[in-house]
C-alpha cells in the first residue's frame, strides 16, 4: 500500500449529517441498507464526486434521493463506491450491501463470535459493513434498526438509546431501533445481536440523571461480571470528580465476546470487550486480571469524553485519544490502589514494550508523520509514551494548570475532531505557557538519553548538576533537536531526609522539577552543607534513559532511604541491572556494570543486603516490597547490553541472581511467606493483592534455589490454594523450577479448568514460557491440542505470542527453529487474521541487537515472511520496516 502522510491531510469533500441503517442479521447473508444524509463540505473541493470507502463489500443497489441510480451514475468495486456527478446540494444516498459475518475471520466489521453477532470498526472496519467516507473527521448522527431471528439473537444492541423494539408479525423475527444523538465518526459505530445474559445496575450522575448500566456476557457467565460492573461505577464517579466529565446517554452497555482482536473498544454507549477483560471470579482470575479489568473498563469508559465527544481529525492524531486516555486510566488506578506501586508497574511496562520499540526498527513518533497500515500504530509508543507525554504536561503545569488546560480542551473542542496542536494550544492558552519545544515529544521518536553528573562544592556550600541530553537517530530521523525534559529532583541528606532546594540565581529550577531545555545545562543549589545524594527523575517524571555519576554506594543509599518510592525501587533496579549486564559477560568499560564487575561479589552482597532491608521493613507496603524484589527482566538486560545479545547468558545470569537472593534472604522470605498467609476469603482489593504478591514473590525466590523443601512448599501452595492468583503462581513456580513435578501439576490444572478457555489461556501461556529446549516441541504439540484454535486471538496470543515475546531463550534458539516456527505461524495467521499476525511479527523488533548467529536466523525468518505470497498490508508493512 501507498504511504499516507500527515501533511497530505485535506478536509472531506462531502459531509454526512445523518446515517440511518437497517441491518437484517443473517449468519451468511446480512443485508445492510444505509441511508446517508449528505451535503457538500464548504471546506472541500467544489464539484467533487462522492467517493466512499469499502472493503470486501457486495453492492446490491444505489439510490439518490430515493430514485435508483443507473450503473452509469456510479462506479463500484469491493473497495470503493464513487457517485460520479452528484448534485452539489444536500442529498440522501441509499446503499444496499450484503455481507457474510460467518466468513469474517479478520474480526473487523460485522462478524460472529461464538454465535454472537458483533462489530469492530476502529480503525477502518465500518467500510466492511457499508460504503462510507471512513475517516474520523466525518461526524454523523446514527439511527440503527437491527433485525434478527428472535431465537438466534434475542438481544439486539446499538449505540445510543433504544427508541423502539418489537416482533415482526407473522414471522419468527424481531427488531430494535437505537438512536445515538451525539454526532460521531463511523469507527465508533457498533451493534450486537445474540443470546446473552445480562447484569444491570442503575447509576445516578452528578447532576441527577439516571443511567441504566448493563453488562452482557455468554449465557451462564453473569456471576463473573460483577467486578467489571463495580469498576464501571467507580470509573463514572471518578471521571465526574477528577475531570468534571459526566455521562451523556440513558444507557451504557458493555458486551463481552470471546473472539476479539483488541482488549476492548469504546463504541459510543456500547463498549465491546474481549471477555478476558470482563469476566472474573476468585477461582478463575488472578489479581493481575482484576487490576486489568478495572483499568480497561475505566479506559473505555473514559474514552466517552477523550475520544468520543472529542475525537481525532485523522489517524495520525491517534495519541490524542489514546495517550490521554491511558494517562486517565493510570490516574484512576493510582487513586483506587497504591500510587507508587501503580507507577512502578506502568514504568516497567513502558520500558519493556515502548523503550524496546524505540530502540529498534519499528521506532516511530508518538504522532507518526506517515503510515502504510494504521492498524500497526496501536503501539506502546502511541499509547504508553503518549500517556507519559500527558503526564509531563501535568508535571510542568502543575495540578491546577493541567486541569485548566483540560477544561478548556473539553469546552473548546466538544463535538469536534481535533488535533494534537489544538490540544496543546488549550494548555498553552490556559496557562500562558509556550509549549512549542514540548511539542517535539509528539514528533521525535527514540528515547532521549540524559546524563546527569552531580558535584558538591564544599567551599561554596553548593551543589551543581550538569545535565546533558542526547537524541539518538531513529528510522527516518537522523537529526533531532533538544527536547523539554522535566526532571523531578530531590537532594537526599545523610539522614535520609530531603534537603531544601534553594536554586542559585540564574537557574530555572521550578520547585523540585528541573526543566531541561538545552543540550547541556547546569543547575546550582546553594546552602548545601554536606554532600547529598541526588535522587533524579523522581517518579520517572520523564521517559528518558538516565545515566548518572552516582557511585554504587549512592545507589545503595537511595535503595534504603529515598523518600520517593519510585526512585527507591529504581536504585535497586539500576544496581541489579548493572550486575546482570556484567554477569552476562558483557560489561562495557567505564559503565556501572564495569565498575561492579571490578568490585566483585562485595557489591552484589551489598545489593542483596539492601533488598533484604526492604523485605524486613514492615512499614513498607507489601506490594512495593514485591516490586523491589523482582529483578529486571531478560528484555531489560538485553536492551541495556544493546548489541551482540546472547539470551542464554542473560537467562543464566538472571537465574543465578534470583537463586542468590533466595539463598541469602531465606529467613526474611520465610517470615514474609508466613506473615502474609491468607486470613480470610479471597478479596481482589489492592491491599490483599499486595500481600499475595509478596508472599508469592517469596515463594518463587525460595523455590529458585531448587531445594526440595521449597519445591514441596510450592506444591502444597498449588494444591491448597483457594484462588487463581495463588494456584497459578504456584503452578508457574513448579513449571519453571521443578521439572519433576511440572507435568503432573500442569495436568491437574488442565483437568480442573478444561472447560474454561480464559483459564486454559494461562495454561498455554505458561508452557510457552518455559526456558528449556523441549518447549518448542511442546508448543508445536499444543497447537494441535483441542483447547487451541488459530481462529481465536486470545488462544494465539497465549500460546504463540508468549513463546515469541516472553521466552527469549527459546524464541531465539541458536538453531533458528524458534524463529522459523513463529515465521510460519505469522504466514498461516496472515491468511486468516492479518492484525493478529502483524502483532505476533512484532516479536522480532529487537532482532538486530542479537549476536550474529541468532541475528542471521532472525533475518532469514523475516525474509521468509517477506517472500510469502499475498501478504496482507499489515504484515508486509511490519516486515518491510523490520528489515529496512
Ligand atoms: N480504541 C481501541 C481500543 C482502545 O484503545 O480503547
Ligand atoms: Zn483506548
Amino acid at each position: 500500500p501507498q504511504p499516507v502522510r500527515l501533511t497530505d491531510y485535506r478536509p472531506p469533500d462531502w459531509l454526512v449529517d445523518t446515517v440511518d441503517l437497517d441491518v437484517r442479521l443473517h449468519p451468511q447473508a446480512t443485508r445492510v441498507v444505509a441511508r446517508l444524509g449528505m451535503r457538500p463540505n464548504p471546506l472541500g473541493r467544489p464539484g467533487a464526486p462522492i467517493v466512499l470507502d469499502g472493503d470486501e463489500l457486495e453492492l446490491k443497489s444505489v439510490a439518490l434521493d430515493g430514485a435508483p441510480l443507473a450503473g452509469a451514475g456510479y462506479a463500484a468495486t469491493p473497495s470503493s463506491l464513487t457517485i460520479l456527478a452528484p448534485p452539489q446540494e444536500p442529498l440522501v444516498l441509499t446503499i444496499e450491501t450484503v455481507l457474510d459475518p460467518s466468513a469474517n475471520t479478520k474480526l473487523m466489521g460485522l462478524y460472529c463470535s461464538s454465535g454472537t453477532y458483533c462489530t469492530q470498526c476502529e480503525a477502518e472496519g465500518f467500510r466492511r459493513i457499508t460504503y462510507f467516507p471512513d475517516r474520523p473527521d466525518v461526524l454523523a448522527v446514527y439511527t440503527t434498526r437491527i433485525e434478527a431471528e428472535r431465537e438466534e439473537a434475542p438481544v439486539l444492541l446499538g449505540n445510543g438509546n433504544k427508541v423502539e423494539s418489537g416482533d415482526i408479525e407473522g414471522t419468527t423475527r424481531h427488531f430494535a431501533v437505537w438512536h445515538d444523538p451525539w454526532p460521531k465518526p463511523c469507527y465508533l459505530f457498533a451493534l450486537v445481536g445474540g443470546k446473552l445474559d445480562r447484569i444491570t445496575e442503575p447509576f445516578v450522575t452528578a447532576t441527577g440523571k439516571e443511567v441504566e448500566l448493563g453488562i452482557y456476557v455468554e449465557p451462564g457467565k453473569a456471576a463473573r461480571a460483577g467486578y467489571a460492573m463495580d469498576a464501571l461505577k467507580r470509573s463514572m464517579r471518578w471521571d465526574e470528580e477528577v475531570f468534571g466529565c459526566e455521562y451523556d446517554l440513558d444507557v451504557f452497555n458493555i458486551v463481552a465476546v470471546a473472539d476479539f482482536n483488541m482488549g476492548a473498544m469504546e463504541n459510543k454507549g456500547l463498549n465491546v470487550f474481549n471477555d478476558k477483560y470482563v469476566l472474573a471470579s476468585p477461582e478463575t482470575a488472578t489479581d493481575a486480571d482484576y487490576a486489568n479489568i478495572e483499568a480497561i473498563i475505566a479506559h473505555e469508559y473514559f474514552h466517552n469524553w477523550t475520544g468520543n465527544r472529542i475525537t481525532c481529525r485523522d489517524w495520525f492524531q491517534l495519541c490524542l485519544k489514546e495517550g490521554l486516555t491511558v494517562f486517565r486510566d493510570q490516574e484512576f488506578s493510582s487513586d483506587q490502589r497504591s500510587r507508587p506501586v501503580k507507577r512502578i508497574a506502568d514504568v516497567r511496562l513502558l520500558k519493556s514494550h515502548q523503550f524496546a520499540e524505540d530502540a529498534g526498527p519499528l521506532a516511530h513518533p508518538v504522532r507518526p508523520a506517515t503510515y502504510r497500515e494504521i492498524n500497526n500504530f496501536y503501539t506502546a509508543t502511541v499509547y504508553e509514551k503518549g500517556a507519559e507525554v500527558v503526564r509531563m504536561l501535568k508535571t510542568l503545569l502543575g495540578e491546577e494548570g493541567f486541569r485548566a488546560g483540560m477544561d478548556l480542551y473539553f469546552d473548546r473542542h466538544d463535538g469536534q475532531a481535533a488535533t494534537v496542536e489544538e490540544f496543546l494550544t488549550c494548555f498553552a492558552d490556559a496557562n500562558g505557557a509556550d509549549l512549542s519545544q514540548f511539542a517535539l515529544w509528539y514528533a521525535q521518536s527514540g528515547t532521549p538519553q540524559v546524563e546527569v553528573n552531580g558535584h558538591w562544592d564544599a567551599a561554596a556550600r553548593s551543589y551543581r548538576l550538569d545535565v546533558r541530553q542526547t537524541q539518538v537517530p531513529t528510522p527516518g530521523q537522523p537529526d533531532k533537536q533538544p527536547m523539554l525534559i522535566p526532571l523531578a529532583l530531590g537532594l537526599v541528606g545523610a539522614d535520609g531526609r530531603d534537603l531544601p532546594l534553594v536554586p542559585d540565581d540564574g537557574t530555572n529550577a521550578a520547585g523540585s522539577v528541573l526543566v531541561v531545555s538545552r543540550p547541556e545545562q547546569s543547575f546550582v543549589f546553594r546552602d548545601v552543607e554536606a554532600r547529598p545524594v541526588p535522587s533524579i527523575n523522581r517518579g520517572f517524571s520523564a521517559p528518558v534513559k538516565l545515566t548518572t555519576n552516582l557511585a554504587s554506594e549512592d545507589l545503595l543509599f537511595l535503595a534504603r532511604h529515598d523518600t520517593d518510592p519510585f526512585n527507591r525501587f529504581e536504585a535497586g533496579q539500576t544496581l541489579a541491572l548493572a550486575h546482570l549486564v556484567s554477569a552476562s559477560g558483557l560489561a562495557p568499560e567505564k559503565t556501572l556494570a564495569g565498575a561492579l564487575a571490578a568490585g566483585g561479589t562485595a557489591l552484589v552482597e551489598a545489593l542483596i543486603e539492601a533488598l533484604g532491608a526492604s523485605l524486613e521493613d514492615e512499614t513498607l507496603d507489601p506490594a512495593f516490597i514485591a516490586q523491589v524484589l523482582s529483578v529486571p527482566s531478560e528484555g531489560d538486560i538485553a536492551r541495556e547490553i544493546g548489541s551482540e545479545v546472547d539470551p542464554d547468558a542473560i537467562h543464566a545470569a538472571r537465574r543465578s541472581l534470583r537463586r542468590a537472593l533466595g539463598e541469602a534472604l531465606r529467613p526474611g522470605l520465610e517470615r514474609a511467606y508466613g506473615r502474609h498467609a491468607p486470613d480470610g476469603a479471597y478479596s481482589p482489593d489492592a491491599v490483599s493483592a499486595g500481600r499475595r504478591a509478596l508472599r508469592n514473590a517469596a515463594l518463587e525466590l525460595m523455590a529458585s534455589t531448587g531445594e526440595a523443601a521449597d519445591i514441596a512448599r510450592a506444591l502444597a501452595h498449588f494444591e491448597t490454594a483457594d484462588n487463581m492468583t495463588d494456584r497459578f503462581f504456584a503452578l508457574s513456580v513448579l513449571a519453571h523450577h521443578a521439572p519433576a513435578e511440572r507435568d503432573a501439576a500442569l495436568d491437574a490444572f488442565y483437568q480442573r479448568f478444561r472447560d474454561d478457555p480464559l483459564v486454559i489461556d494461562k495454561w498455554l501461556a505458561l508452557q510457552a514460557q518455559i526456558a528449556e529446549p523441549e518447549t518448542l516441541e511442546r508448543v508445536r504439540e499444543l497447537t494441535r491440542h483441542p483447547a487451541f484454535s488459530m481462529g481465536n486471538p486470545n488462544r494465539v496470543r497465549a500460546l504463540i505470542g508468549n513463546f515469541a515475546a516472553a521466552n527469549q531463550t527459546q524464541f531465539h534458539r541458536p538453531d533458528g527453529a524458534g524463529h522459523l516456527f513463529v515465521a510460519d505461524a505469522v504466514l498461516e495467521l496472515d491468511r486468516r487474521n492479518p492484525q493478529v499476525a502483524a502483532r505476533l511479527l512484532g516479536a522480532f523488533k529487537s532482532w538486530r541487537s542479537l549476536e550474529p548467529t541468532r541475528r542471521g536466523s532472525a533475518e532469514r525468518a523475516l525474509r521468509r515472511i517477506a517472500d510469502g505470497p499475498g501478504l496482507s498490508p499489515d504484515v508486509s508493512d511490519i516486515v518491510a520496516r523490520s528489515l529496512g
